[in-house]
C-alpha cells in the first residue's frame, strides 16, 4: 500500500495526526514532513524528512521516493500571525497548497486540506452557520481558506483529484502547542490554570467560538479520508464541530476541578476583532449525513481529560 505523508508534521494538528496515521496504518506508512528540523529527542517515530513546501521540486522528491499515495497538507499560518505577515501567509498557505495539489494530481494522490471557520466572514450568518453559505472573509488567514477550497475543488472537478477538506474551529491540545491562532487562547487558558491558577485572555469574555478536541479532530480527517466517495456531496470544505463556549464559559468548568481559578481579560484588538468575524456555532449536519461524523468530547469531557493530562505531564516536566 502507498504511504501517507504529512506536511506541517511538527505543528499542533500534525504531531498528532501522525500518532494517530501510525496507530491506524501502521508507523512504516507514514511520513512525517515539516520545514523545521525535529528537535533531538522530539521528532516523532515515524520517518522525518525535511521539507519545505513552498519548494516544488522538494514535494516531487519525498512522494517519489517514498511512494506516497495519500498527502495531509497541514503546512499554514494560523490567524493572528497571518495578520502580521499577509504576504508570507498568501506564499506559504497559497503556494504551499498549490504545489501540492500539482503533485497530488501527477502522482495520483489524494490530499487532506484544512479548511476553517475563518474561511467565514462578517457577513456570514454567524449562529447554526450552514455548510453552504456566504464566504466573504476580512483577513489573509480566511481569503486563503477560502481560495484553497475553491482550488481543492477545482481540481476535483477538473483533474479528478481526490481532495477532500474540514472547516476546523479552534483545536483544543495537549501535546505541541498551537502557534498564532484566535482560538490558542483555548489551550493557553490550562497550562496557566495548572502551574498558576490564573489566566489573562486576550479575548473578550463573552466571545463565542465553536472548538473540538485534538482527539475529535484527527479521527475526523482519518474517517473523511476513508469515507465512500459515493456519499460526498461535498468535498471542500466540511464544517465540523464539537462544542461552542465562550472563555467565561470554558472559565466556569475549569473552575469545577480548580476551584480557586481566576481569570482576567487584556482584550488584543487585533484577535478580538478576527474573533468578532467567525461564527458562534456552526451547522455540521452535512457531515453528519455524508460520512457519519459525531464528535466524542463536549466541554466537560475535554476540561476533565485535558486537565488530568496537563497536569501529568507539567509534573513530569518540572
Ligand atoms: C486560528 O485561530 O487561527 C485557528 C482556526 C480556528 O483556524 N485555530
Amino acid at each position: 500500500m502507498r504511504r501517507i505523508l504529512v506536511t506541517g508534521a511538527l505543528g499542533q494538528i500534525g504531531t498528532e495526526l501522525v500518532e494517530a496515521l501510525q496507530a491506524r496504518y501502521g508507523e512504516d506508512r507514514v511520513i512525517a514532513t515539516d520545514v523545521r528540523m525535529a528537535p533531538p529527542g522530539e521528532s516523532p517515530r515515524s520517518l522525518y524528512a525535511h521539507m519545505d513546501c513552498t519548494q516544488l521540486p522538494q514535494i516531487f522528491e519525498v512522494v517519489r521516493r517514498y511512494d506516497v499515495g495519500t498527502i495531509y497538507h497541514l503546512a499554514s499560518l494560523l490567524s493572528a500571525v497571518a495578520e502580521e505577515r499577509p504576504q508570507i501567509a498568501w506564499s506559504l498557505n497559497m503556494g504551499g497548497l498549490y504545489n501540492t495539489l500539482e503533485v497530488a494530481r501527477q502522482y495520483d494522490c489524494a490530499l487532506f486540506f484544512p479548511s476553517s471557520i475563518g474561511a467565514f466572514g462578517p457577513t456570514t450568518p454567524r449562529d447554526g452557520t450552514p455548510q453552504d453559505t456566504v464566504q466573504r472573509p476580512t483577513t489573509m488567514y480566511g481569503v486563503t481558506k477560502v481560495a484553497g477550497e475553491l482550488l481543492c475543488d477545482y481540481y476535483a472537478t477538473r483533474f479528478g483529484v481526490d481532495t477532500r477538506g474540514l472547516r476546523f474551529p479552534g483545536l483544543i491540545s495537549n501535546t505541541a502547542p498551537p502557534g498564532g491562532g484566535t482560538t490558542d487562547y483555548a489551550v493557553d487558558i490550562f497550562y496557566q490554570a495548572i502551574r498558576y491558577r490564573h489566566y489573562t485572555c486576550f479575548l473578550r469574555a463573552d466571545s463565542c467560538l465553536d472548538m473540538m478536541y485534538m482527539p475529535d479532530a484527527t479521527r475526523a480527517m482519518i474517517d473523511l479520508m476513508e469515507a465512500d466517495p459515493g456519499r460526498l456531496k461535498h468535498r471542500n470544505s466540511f464544517n465540523i464541530t464539537a462544542m461552542s463556549f465562550t472563555p467565561e464559559r470554558l472559565v466556569e468548568e475549569i473552575c469545577k476541578h480548580l476551584p480557586e481559578f481566576r481569570i482576567d481579560y487584556e482584550v488584543d484588538p487585533v484577535r478580538q476583532a478576527i474573533a468578532d468575524t467567525w461564527p458562534r456555532s456552526v451547522d455540521d449536519s452535512a457531515a453528519r449525513q455524508e460520512w457519519d461524523w459525531a464528535p466524542e468530547y463536549d466541554l466537560a469531557r475535554m476540561t476533565e481529560d485535558m486537565l488530568a493530562k496537563l497536569s501529568a505531564k507539567l509534573t513530569t516536566a518540572a
